[in-house]
């Protein structure tokens, strides 16, 4: 029995073309592992294309590609589709996820409970990113992990471990960044790229954000919202609400953080925040939701004010604060 990464090595040794794709909304481990994978294939002398149904986010624009990232499937080719950072595979968006059921699929992936939806699944949650299982590849495949295809790599590394502060930040993880700045690889302009992409409509946001900020349990839980309102008042979007929660989590005593973000349709979307054996997974697996044990997810259909009690008295529980 072969392990996962040499299937998947091989798979791409003995396959002409490739989808390459991750999930809707992607954060930099989603874009970094997509693009990252891109260049390997560009290496290995493969045909690709690179699919992102919400397209290149804005404060991506600097990062160099191997291609384009389509955000349509017309024009986007591939027999082999490579899924990528998604713990289930509807994350990927409507368009493809119609596509997947009549296609192989490779399943990359660091989520816990992912439910091993490909015809070749390499799931690994000790890994702290998958542009961390993406680079594993490249030494696999022999290709070196220089220029372009290194910063695609560190730029999924050091999101997800948020800049090495998360506990998910392995010896391992501070190795493979060690060798992409020996490589050459400059961390101070590359992580000046990463960073420094805010608008003031954001600040606007987060300061909206945070005024509502409610304290539960001594302390030990913290709540904040973002209405549909503060987003049309400010001019944001749901992109601009990613890490309010990992600030939120700051807060001296909060065991765990919280974030209730309006949907459209009304509801909320929740992000939740926790540091080591506090488990925020299991919390957010009550609603349906998912993630990791110190940073998860998911949704709640209900009023702003149900929606808020149902997840304190759910943290209360899972923390033993009742
Ligand atoms: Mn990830």
């Amino acid at each position: 029995m072969q392990s996962p990464i040499t299937q998947i090595a091989d798979l791409i040794r003995r396959t002409d073309s490739f989808l390459v794709a991750s999930h809707a909304n992607p954060d930099g481990d989603a874009i970094g592992s997509t693009v990252a994978l891109g260049y390997i294939l560009e290496h290995m002398g493969k045909e690709f294309s690179l699919y992102n149904r919400s397209g290149l986010p804005h404060q991506f624009d600097w990062l160099p590609l191997p291609g384009p990232i389509h955000d349509t499937l017309a024009g986007a080719e591939g027999n082999w589709i490579f899924v990528l950072d998604c713990g289930s595979p509807n994350r990927v968006g409507d368009e493809l996820s119609r596509v997947m059921a009549s296609r192989p699929i490779a399943n990359v992936d660091h989520h816990l409970g992912n439910p091993m939806f490909g015809q070749f699944n390499w799931v690994d949650d000790r890994y702290p990113a998958v542009c961390a299982m993406i680079a594993d590849l490249a030494y696999e495949l022999e290709v070196p992990m220089v220029g372009p295809l290194a910063e695609a790599i560190y730029l999924g590394i050091v999101t997800d471990t948020g800049f090495f502060t998360f506990d998910n930040t392995t010896p391992a993880v501070m190795e493979l960044a060690a060798r992409l700045i020996r490589q050459g690889l400059n961390p101070g302009a590359v992580n000046a790229k990463i960073r420094n992409q805010w608008s003031v409509n954001r600040f606007r946001l987060w300061g909206e954000s945070f005024a509502t900020t409610e304290l539960f349990y001594d302390g030990q839980v913290a709540v904040a919202i973002v209405t549909q309102g503060m987003m049309e008042r400010t001019g944001t979007s749901a992109a601009d609400c990613e890490e309010i929660v990992n600030f939120l989590r700051r807060l001296r005593g909060a065991r765990a953080a919280v974030i209730l973000r309006e949907e459209p349709d009304g509801g909320f979307k929740f992000s939740m925040r926790s540091s080591g054996a506090d488990n925020v997974q299991s919390v957010a697996a009550l609603f349906g939701g998912g993630g990791h044990r110190n940073a998860s997810g998911g949704t709640i259909s209900a009023d702003i004010l149900s929606a808020k009690v149902r997840l304190i008295e759910a943290l209360g529980e899972s923390l033993g604060l009742v």
